[in-house]
């Protein structure tokens, strides 16, 4: 289904599970960034809403979206016992390839960090055509995708932890 027949706050289908006793990181890229501080700051409280306490949530600013995947794997493999990441970015569609480039290493290594450290690694990065498909997903008419991907490291947390 497209972002834009959905609203990406909207979880009255669906229940979110307590966060109370997981520690999660959020890195969110510094490009667009305006935009990522909005859906960082919508998956922090998403955070908050759902039992994960303050002191828990870890926030990392990194330069652009390309270095989330090395970011993901430094908080995955650090000492201090985080159980997931979120992957904070935004990147738009300009007039040379980097686009293409970027969503592609960035897709693939925050995919590879998940499967590498065994741990939750979220992908919260909007990939859009222009800067008002951003806005629309950071808060805007489409809901927020910091929001979105809050609720899926709650989700992929409690899952592990019912197998393990
Ligand atoms: C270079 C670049 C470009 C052109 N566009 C974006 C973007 O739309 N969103 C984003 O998060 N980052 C962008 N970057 C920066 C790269 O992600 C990266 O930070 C630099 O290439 C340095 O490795």
């Amino acid at each position: 289904m497209a972002t834009s027949l959905k609203n990406l706050s909207d979880f009255s289908h669906t229940q979110i599970p307590n966060g109370e006793r997981y520690k999660i990181a959020i890195v969110w890229a510094e490009w667009n960034i305006n935009i990522t501080k909005a859906l960082a700051d919508g998956a922090f409280k998403t955070l908050i809403e759902n039992g994960v306490k303050e002191e828990n949530i870890l926030m990392h600013r990194v330069p652009g979206s390309y270095e989330l995947p090395s970011a993901a794997q430094f908080c995955l493999n650090s000492p201090f016992e985080i159980d997931a990441v979120i992957c904070i970015g935004v990147v738009i569609r300009g007039d040379t390839a980097h686009f293409d480039y970027i969503c592609q290493a960035v897709t693939q290594g925050i995919k590879d960090a998940a499967l590498m450290s065994q741990k939750p690694a979220i992908f919260g990065v909007l990939t859009v055509d222009n800067e008002q498909q951003a806005i629309d997903r950071a808060g805007g008419i489409h809901g927020n995708k910091g929001d979105e991907a809050a609720v899926s490291a709650l989700k992929m947390l409690e899952l592990q932890h019912k197998l393990q």
